[in-house]
């Protein structure tokens, strides 16, 4: 009888390792898509329920005029984006944004701020901020850039359960996207975090003119931490007239399902998050993103300074291919 070929059966893909090269990442990137798709399919049905995505909404806490120059960024002080400064929020119209947000159907609210690095006198205001939104029954995320050991220490203190701070691409094409602060920095942080006992997410972008091999060893970088992040943030570049990257071509858009395949491989019990983006994204691009084994998105109409898809959309698009909130 004729043998049917069978794709390697994923017999121990949904054990995470930490001992990955960039060669073997980027073998996976560059298997045959049905079968990537067939990989990573398999660890997210065996890690999780394949048709659960959790919803995260974001809020700029403080805006703009930021000393960094992130190339991609429409908040750096550098560059002329007409993003309008706003300094940081009071306690109370935060607690509102995160009530609304609750009431729409969120779990998680992240609040960012674009600074270097929070001053110590801003630190009482981001420990109410966590505690109040932690009281709404809400997982609480902050984004807030560089932390002190003694900082990370204050907000676990207060209750936060996530720390966002992406790594972006990889070790090698940092520097050319960045040159403020380097990678070792945000490496710093990520292990000030973990030290507290906050969740880690962290994550990075596509279509910053980085090759496959940046994609690769990013993804490397993130499954060799000592544990790997509970949450893995695939934002795809929003360009910003003004900065460095306005014009930089969008990725194709099977190379990012391929990315996110990669990271369920790669990061198999992680929440990977189709994050910024999803507004230049089909419905069909988002629903392959999904399949792929994407499990969380961004949820509302604003991320930070630039727009998200409607919620009401989102939740066409949730009822259309089945999927609950989680
Ligand atoms: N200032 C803090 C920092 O840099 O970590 C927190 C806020 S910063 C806006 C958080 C992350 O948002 C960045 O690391 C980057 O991954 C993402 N981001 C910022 N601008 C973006 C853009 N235009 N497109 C896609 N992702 C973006
Ligand atoms: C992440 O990975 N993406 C979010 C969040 N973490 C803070 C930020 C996306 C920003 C998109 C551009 C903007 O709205 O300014
Ligand atoms: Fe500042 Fe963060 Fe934007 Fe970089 S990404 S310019 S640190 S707000």
């Amino acid at each position: 009888m004729p043998s049917v070929p069978q794709p390697a059966a994923p017999t121990d893909d949904a054990a995470p390792r930490h001992d990955w090269t960039v060669a073997e990442v980027r073998a996976v990137f560059d298997l045959p898509f049905a079968d990537l798709l067939y990989r990573a399919q398999s660890v997210h049905r065996r890690c999780f329920d394949p048709n659960g995505v959790q919803v995260s909404t974001l809020l700029s806490i403080k805006t703009g005029d930021c000393s960094e120059d992130c190339g991609y960024c429409s908040q750096s002080a550098r560059h002329r984006t007409g993003v309008e400064a706003e300094p940081l929020m009071d306690v109370a119209e935060v607690l509102e944004a995160a009530s609304a947000a609750k009431a729409a159907g969120a779990s998680r609210f992240c609040m960012g701020a674009a600074w270097r690095n929070p001053r110590e006198r801003d630190l009482p205001s981001l420990v109410e901020m966590v505690r109040g939104v932690k009281a709404l029954g809400l997982e609480t995320c902050m984004t807030l850039g560089m932390l002190s050991a003694g900082q990370t220490e204050r907000l676990a203190g207060a209750g936060l359960d996530y720390y966002n701070h992406n790594l972006d691409t990889s070790p090698q094409f940092y520097a050319s996207v960045v040159t403020t602060h380097n990678y070792e920095d945000r490496l710093e942080t990520l292990r000030h975090v973990r030290s507290a006992g906050i969740g880690v997410c962290c994550g990075g972008i596509l279509g910053m003119g980085e090759g496959v091999d940046d994609r690769a060893a990013l993804l490397q970088t993130l499954a060799n931490l000592p544990q790997h992040p509970e949450s893995v943030p695939i934002n795809q570049l929003v360009p910003a007239e003004g900065t460095p990257l306005a014009h930089a071509p969008a990725p194709d858009p099977l190379d990012f399902v391929r990315t996110v395949a990669v990271a369920r491989i790669v990061l198999p019990r992680s929440m990977v998050r189709l994050a910024a983006g999803r507004s230049a994204m089909s419905d069909e691009l988002q629903a392959l993103c999904f399949l792929a084994g994407a499990n969380s998105i961004f949820y509302g109409e604003k991320l930070l300074t630039t727009g998200n898809p409607e919620t009401e959309h989102d939740r066409r698009l949730f009822a259309r291919l089945g999927v609950h909130p989680l």
